[in-house]
């Protein structure tokens, strides 16, 4: 088999890549080990900065998230006793945001996938690139039963935190980056109606967040100590947690209903550079990861596959190699920009075990601040609004 581009994985990262550069006339092929299904049925996501929905938008994806996606302004910011504030993104710099779900977003790639014919591998097996940094770029795969050779001009890692290809890099090319935190998140979803806002609660009880698929799903997280499990939690028992870290009106407006997703993710950030070794690129949670307080993950993999849908673009059409040489330098600027913003929010929004009262009480002057500053919140929302794409 022969393509221009292979590509690891049929997450967002995969598929999107694949999109774009079918867009500017370069081929690829796409190797997923998991099943459709199963890729399908995995609930993550849900926020969509402006610069995401303009991507999809621009490459044809945007036509059921404008009808379905919920689309708003900020964030609220609530905490235990005091006046909740609202990080307004589209007052301070006319940005919004769409709540759009990320499997939504997979059941747009792979129907567009399908549309135009392409070759997307699903259960793939035993993948792994070859001669990344020589003239014969491959990638060995089983798929059918059968082992195949897939040569190709570049790869593409989009296979997540756990795939392949980072772990092929040679030993000695990555600096890795690493920060995990004492709790992890408790997510449900429920078909009831939402918060009118996304809306992010700090409680002595611990962390709290109300957001929204669509005017009638719901999504909800609880921050839980590391040793939870999902079985700890039935429905009764979240919904009286997550009602008791809201402020009492708001508690009172949270519809609850039965869960139909329940899950717990821990809250780490990693970063691996340079996103790039020889002909192997790696894209989204493959090469970095943030907690999801900025909600930025899902983001960041739409950045990255831009910049490197973009450079490859540019070297086919015209054999310009600045911007394939300059991907990991620019990518990682933006990554580690949403790096910043979601370790800031971690710190602003959790509570966190064996914390000092002096470190409780930063904490809560930091809210005070930025419940009072209407540049405190120009800032907040600038970050939280994601950074533009830089110009090629
Ligand atoms: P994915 O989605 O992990 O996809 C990688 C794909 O590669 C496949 N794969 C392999 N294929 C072949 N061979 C191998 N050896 C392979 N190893 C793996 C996998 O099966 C998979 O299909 O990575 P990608 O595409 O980089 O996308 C990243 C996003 O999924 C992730 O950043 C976000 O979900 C993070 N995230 C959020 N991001 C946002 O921007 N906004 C949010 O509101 C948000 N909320 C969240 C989140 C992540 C969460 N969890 C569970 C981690 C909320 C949660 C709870
Ligand atoms: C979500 O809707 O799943 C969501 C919203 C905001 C976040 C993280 C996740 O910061």
């Amino acid at each position: 088999m022969k393509t221009q581009v292979a590509i690891i994985g049929a997450g967002p990262a995969g598929l999107l890549l694949s999109e774009i550069l079918h867009r500017q006339g370069v081929t690829s092929v796409v190797l997923e080990q998991r099943s459709r299904e199963h890729v399908l049925s995995r609930i993550r996501a849900g926020v969509l900065e402006q610069t995401t929905v303009d991507l999809l938008r621009a490459n044809g994806l945007g036509e059921r998230m404008d009808a379905q996606g919920h689309p708003h302004d900020g964030m609220r910011i609530v905490w235990a006793g005091r006046d909740s504030f609202f990080i307004d993104c589209q007052k301070h710099l006319g940005k919004r945001f769409m709540s759009y779900g990320q499997t939504q977003i997979q059941e747009d790639l792979f129907a567009a996938a399908d549309r135009r014919g392409a070759l997307v591998l699903t259960e793939a097996t035993e993948v792994q690139p070859m001669d990344i940094a020589g003239e014969r770029p491959h990638v060995l795969f089983r798929h059918g039963g059968e082992s195949h050779r897939l040569d190709c001009d570049f790869i593409a890692g989009c296979d997540g935190f756990h795939g392949v290809s980072r772990k092929s890099m040679p030993a000695g090319v990555l600096r890795e980056y690493e920060k995990a935190y004492p709790f992890g998140w408790l997510g449900i979803l429920s078909r009831t109606r939402p918060l009118p806002d996304v809306t992010y609660a700090n409680h002595p009880r611990g962390f709290a967040l109300a957001s929204m698929r669509s005017d009638t799903l719901s999504r909800y997280y609880v921050q839980v100590p590391l040793a939870d499990k999902v079985d700890d939690w039935s429905d009764d028992r979240f919904w009286s947690e997550l009602t008791a870290r809201f402020p009492p009106e708001l508690a009172a407006r949270i519809e609850t209903g039965p869960s139909i997703e329940k899950s717990i993710a821990p809250l780490r950030s990693f970063v691996a550079e340079p996103m790039r070794h020889g002909r192997l690129f790696l894209c989204g949670d493959a090469a970095h990861i943030v907690p999801p307080t900025g909600a930025k993950g899902l983001n960041l993999a739409a950045s990255d596959v831009f910049y490197l849908g973009r450079a490859l673009a540019a070297w086919y059409g015209s054999g310009r190699t600045d911007l394939i040489d300059g991907y990991s330098a620019m990518a990682l600027r933006r990554v580690w920009s949403s790096v910043r913003t979601s370790w800031y929010l971690t710190n602003l929004l959790h509570r966190f075990p064996g914390a000092s009262e002096f470190d409780q009480r930063a904490q809560e002057t930091e809210l005070d601040y930025l419940k009072a500053s209407a540049h405190a919140q120009a800032s907040l929302a600038e970050q939280y609004a994601g950074m533009p794409f830089e110009t090629a």
